[in-house]
């Protein structure tokens, strides 16, 4: 398994904007593309269905050591192998979910604030996501924090920081002048005419 320090492109599968059906098949091309991460998202999806599915997805990220991460639910990580759980800042805190998890697993934390990035580096989190940098149509009801904190937030902190929210290709260039240095992609990825190249694209820049 990579360390998450040298983890620079974290997808997500999020199944508002795919199928379950098809998930698999984008599984195999974010890994052929070099995602370095990839998260379950599925905000309708019930947790038995995302048992299924992330069992399934967790057999192809494993040929690849590529961390799988689920979004909200850390009792999946007690019923599937998969690497690691998300929590927003409305979902069980870490430790909740290390205990529901009962066993070692990567705990990632979305902050939308230096306050809250800080908080979440006290509470043990193993990396965090930091935005919305920019209006997203994935997380509508919030306002996007821009490209102003990400420099004092990585001069701060010490744990990987993924900055996220409405990152594109188009405008990758100017998070990473910005500061960042890892970055999540969801809808830009997942509406790409080729996922391999939309990502081999976005870690070259990366480097
Ligand atoms: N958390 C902060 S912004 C966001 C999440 C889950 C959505 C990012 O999606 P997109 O499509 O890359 O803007
Ligand atoms: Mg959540």
């Amino acid at each position: 398994m990579p360390s998450l320090h040298d983890c620079r492109l974290y997808g997500i599968l999020d199944l508002g904007y795919v199928k379950a059906g098809d998930a698999a098949q984008i599984t195999r091309e974010m890994i052929e593309g070099g995602v370095d991460l990839i998260q379950l998202r599925g905000k309708n999806t019930s947790i038995t269905e995302l048992i299924q599915l992330s069992a399934e997805l967790h057999e192809l990220t494993a040929t690849s050591s590529t961390p799988l991460i689920v979004n909200d639910h850390a009792e999946i990580a007690r019923r599937v192998p998969v690497d690691g759980v998300h929590v927003g800042q409305d979902d069980d805190n870490v430790s909740l979910a290390r205990q529901k998890a009962a066993r070692p697993i990567l705990i990632g934390k979305s902050t939308h604030s230096l306050e809250q990035a800080r908080a979440a580096q006290g509470e043990g989190a193993d990396y965090i996501g930091f935005g919305p940098i920019f209006a997203t149509p994935t997380k509508p009801d919030y306002t996007p924090i821009g490209l102003e904190h990400i420099r004092r937030v990585h001069a701060e902190l010490n744990l990987p920081i993924f900055c996220i929210g409405g990152i594109n290709i188009d405008n990758l260039q100017s998070v990473i002048d910005a500061g960042a240095k890892r970055v999540v992609m969801v809808s830009a990825l997942l509406k790409a005419h080729s996922i391999v190249d939309y990502a081999r694209c976005a870690t070259d820049m990366l480097g």
